[in-house]
């Protein structure tokens, strides 16, 4: 059937099931929901807007009834086009499902729908001393939804880990218009398979996430962000030896280049304060222990870093505001890079212990390229997730810039199968990584990967050609 006889039909289906403004059908109103922050887009057929679980289903099962695709999304902040429209499909955006309830703070747990944004979740429960661990540059747009459907990651996981250890409960509609709860916010549930795992980390293609139970953490008590400038990659493991053998706990270790930090400078208008410059920079929040004899302990380790030969400088925040000031230098990355030049990204990971190996002949390869490109290094260095990303320079064209990117990404992509690493660390697969997933993965997983979405999707529909194609 033509595409446009099945919307009249799948409106006619929800007619009085739906209130007016929970439906985009002009091109113009629906144009935004077609893309993400990849900048790549689709026109969607139609774009809901609902605000409950059962209008989620109703949309679900009428879609599957007419065999229309869907494409599941919230903040659309993804970097790997896991929202993105490619074929005229019906989107199906959850941002106005964000309510939030009182915390359970006895069960250190909070109920969320899936549109709820991550930094209002981070507010609400900051209220009682609680906090949802999952802290990423993007906190201000990206939804919970988003987050658990891709297992994001950001600038904590060294210690607290990816989305999917932080979630006790879901409610998920299947394509069919099943609303099912999962686990229901239990701590220990040993009945079987464990539904809630799968369903992190599936990119929307096996159904709607469209509430969490989420797990909550006490917020960190007394925290210090630190800045250090370091001659080399070798240098950054070394003064991650040295912080991990140091008085506190590390919240965040995360790395970047020079380059990074000029165009973060340029954006920001503002310099960092650190007096002297180096190749790489390293922001290190850290949580201290309780009582006076740990910020003595804390004085005692930094003496001893600043004195080492790897270190050329290094400051610690005074204030909350300059812990914030700090934290943008690195937060702003993303945003300052897009402003200067078309950019592709790559999100490697490999072992902690290979970052250095692997950063090295990384940028080895690129530079013996002697590409129409930069270089921008930066990422999470304390979970071996550094990404790369390769800005087209002033002087190459585009299609040079795609040529280029595309004779580097072959090899880059080899290099990470002979580190054991991964071609996503944490933006997921999407569409822009299909190719690569069999680096990280055997023939069987992929075998298991497609019978278990015919299982939950037995048409297809939902996100079709998202992380892999049937
Ligand atoms: C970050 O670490 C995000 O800031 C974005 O994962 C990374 O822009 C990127 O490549
Ligand atoms: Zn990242």
């Amino acid at each position: 059937m033509h595409l446009n006889h099945k919307k009249t039909d799948l409106l006619k289906a929800l007619q009085g099931k739906l209130p007016d403004d929970a439906i985009l059908s002009t091109k113009e109103d629906c144009a935004p929901y077609g893309g993400d922050w990849t900048k790549l887009k689709g026109e969607p057929l139609l774009v809901f807007l609902p605000k409950t679980t059962e209008q989620v289903a109703n949309i679900l099962k009428h879609c599957n009834q007419l065999k229309m695709a869907v494409i599941p999304s919230g903040g659309r902040t993804g970097l790997s086009a896991g929202a993105v429209v490619t074929d005229h499909e019906v989107v199906l955006n959850l941002s106005r499902m964000n309510q939030i309830s009182p915390l359970d703070t006895l069960g250190r747990t909070v109920r969320v729908q899936a549109g709820a944004v991550t930094e209002a979740v981070h507010e609400h429960c900051a209220k009682d001393g609680l906090f949802w661990p999952i802290d990423l540059a993007s906190k201000g747009t990206c939804e919970i939804g988003g987050n658990l459907a891709t297992n994001a990651g950001g600038v904590r996981v060294i210690r607290y880990g990816m989305a999917r250890k932080w979630v006790s409960g879901l409610q998920i509609v299947t394509m069919n218009g099943d609303i099912i709860e999962l686990n229901r916010g239990l701590e220990k549930n040993n009945t079987g398979y464990d539904l809630i795992q799968l369903l992190v980390g599936s990119e929307g293609t096996l159904a709607v996430i469209t509430e969490a139970t989420l797990k909550l953490v006490r917020l960190p008590q007394k925290e210090k962000v630190l800045l250090f400038s370091l001659p080399s990659l070798q240098a950054i493991s070394d003064l991650f030896q040295k912080a991990r053998k140091g008085p506190f706990e590390i919240l965040a270790f995360e790395f970047f280049s020079q380059r990074c930090l000029k165009a973060v400078e340029n954006k920001l208008k503002r310099r960092s304060k650190l007096e002297k410059s180096s190749e790489f920079y390293v922001l290190m929040e850290i949580e201290m222990g309780i009582g006076s004899e740990s910020e003595n302990r804390l004085e005692e380790w930094l003496e001893d870093v600043l004195s080492a030969d790897f270190v050329v400088d290094g400051l610690m925040a005074q204030s909350t505001a300059e812990m914030k000031d700090v934290w943008s230098l690195r937060e702003g990355i993303t945003e300052s890079i897009a402003l200067t030049n078309e950019v592709r990204k790559y999100d490697t990971s490999v072992a902690v212990s290979q970052v250095v190996g692997f950063v090295t002949a990384a940028e080895k390869l690129f530079y013996s390229m002697n590409l129409g490109c930069d270089l921008y290094l930066f990422g999470h260095f304390g979970d071996g997730s550094p990404h790369l990303n390769v800005v087209r320079s002033d002087t190459a064209d585009h299609e040079t810039f795609i040529r280029d990117c595309e004779l580097f990404e072959k090899e880059l992509y080899l290099l990470i199968k002979q580190w054991g690493g991964s071609a996503s660390s944490e933006h997921g697969v999407g569409l822009l990584k299909k190719s690569w997933v069999e680096l990280s993965r055997t023939p069987q997983e992929m075998a298991l990967f497609k019978a278990i979405k015919t299982a939950f999707d037995p048409n297809h529909l939902l996100n079709p050609g998202k992380i892999f194609s049937l």
